[in-house]
């Protein structure tokens, strides 16, 4: 989250409170990636004058890529998504139908002109690095620190007890 005095960048919007469990694992990431981001409890369907007012402003707060979430009948995403041309990434939130697909066909069939970047249902940490990596296209210390993670990612597999018996071969 942002500090009193950092800009945030990354506008997280949820349908609902109960979409925090889910959407903090976005904000830890964008955290370890130094990323300010702003977190919002905003429902299109029970408030959205409320909703609109978050989108007209987010531009001029300086917010470069939004991160939608919402479960069931996940019109959020494809609400915000209509009303501003930054970048917006929806999160499927995991529900009681089939673990979730009520959410991920709401949000990832959107009409053609008016995109919605889906990730998986529940994919809170993804939808956090693809926001920084669209900010790390103007960013080169972002750009250096996402090729940081994604090093440490890949070198936590290679030394796992698991695959001593691989080390040096291939
Ligand atoms: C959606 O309905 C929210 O995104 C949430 O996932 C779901 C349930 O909301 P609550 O009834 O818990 O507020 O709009």
């Amino acid at each position: 989250m942002t500090a009193e005095t950092e800009v945030a960048r990354v506008g997280i919007v949820c349908g609902s409170r109960s979409d925090f469990p889910v959407m903090e694992k976005a904000v830890a990431m964008l955290g370890q990636l130094q990323v300010p981001c702003e977190l919002h409890a905003i429902s299109a369907h029970r408030a959205p004058d409320l909703l609109f007012r978050f989108v007209a402003g987010a531009e001029e707060r300086g917010i470069r890529v939004i991160i939608a979430a919402a479960g069931g009948a996940a019109h959020l995403p494809g609400v915000v998504a209509a009303k501003t041309i930054l970048p917006v990434i929806g999160v499927p939130i995991p529900t009681s139908v089939n673990g979730g697909l009520d959410s991920l066909l709401s949000i990832v069939q959107m009409p053609k002109g008016v995109p919605v970047a889906t990730v998986a249902i529940g994919g809170a940490e993804n939808a956090a690095l693809l926001a920084a990596e669209i900010l790390a296209l103007a960013d080169a210390e972002l750009r250096a620190r996402l090729l940081a993670f994604r090093a440490a990612q890949t070198r936590a597999i290679e030394d796992d007890e698991s695959n001593a018996g691989l080390r040096g071969k291939g």
